[in-house]
C-alpha cells in the first residue's frame, strides 16, 4: 500500500477531493500552509493501493495542473485615458510525494 501526499491550493483542492472520492478513492483533507509564502493551502492524504497510484495521480493532475490566468491588472495612463491590461498570472499545480506504507490498520 502506498500514502499519497498530495499539496495544492485552496481552490482546486475541492475539485480534486470530490473527483477522488467519486472513483472510490478515501481522502483525508488537511488545512496546511505553505513555509515559504505562508499562505494556505490544502494536503490531500490518500490512502491506496499500489496499481492505483498512477490513476489517482492522474486524476489529481487533471484537477490542479498548473495553468495561466488573467487578472485584471492596475490602470495604466495610456494614449490620453486610463486602460485596464490584463495581467498573465500563473495558479494551481501540485505538489505529489508517494510514500511506502508499513501498515494499514482500522480499529
Ligand atoms: P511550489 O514548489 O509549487 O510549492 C507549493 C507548496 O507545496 C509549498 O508552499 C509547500 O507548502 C509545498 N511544498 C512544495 N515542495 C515541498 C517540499 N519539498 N516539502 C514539503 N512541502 C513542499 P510554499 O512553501 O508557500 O511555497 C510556495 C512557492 O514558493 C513554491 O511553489 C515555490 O515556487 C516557491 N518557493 C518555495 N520555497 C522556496 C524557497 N526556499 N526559495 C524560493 N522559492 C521558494
Amino acid at each position: 500500500m502506498k500514502l499519497i501526499i498530495a499539496i495544492m491550493s485552496n481552490d482546486d483542492s475541492p475539485a480534486v477531493s470530490n473527483a477522488l472520492t467519486k472513483q472510490q478513492f478515501s481522502v483525508t483533507r488537511l488545512a496546511t500552509t505553505g513555509g515559504f509564502l505562508r499562505a494556505g493551502n490544502t494536503t490531500l492524504l490518500i490512502g491506496v493501493e499500489e496499481e492505483k497510484v498512477e490513476t489517482a495521480i492522474a486524476i489529481i493532475k487533471e484537477h490542479s495542473s498548473r495553468r495561466t490566468e488573467y487578472v485584471p491588472s492596475i490602470s495604466n495612463y495610456d494614449l490620453g485615458r486610463y486602460a485596464n491590461y490584463p495581467t498573465e498570472i500563473q495558479v494551481g499545480g501540485a505538489t505529489v510525494f508517494v510514500v511506502d506504507v508499513a501498515q494499514f490498520i482500522k480499529i
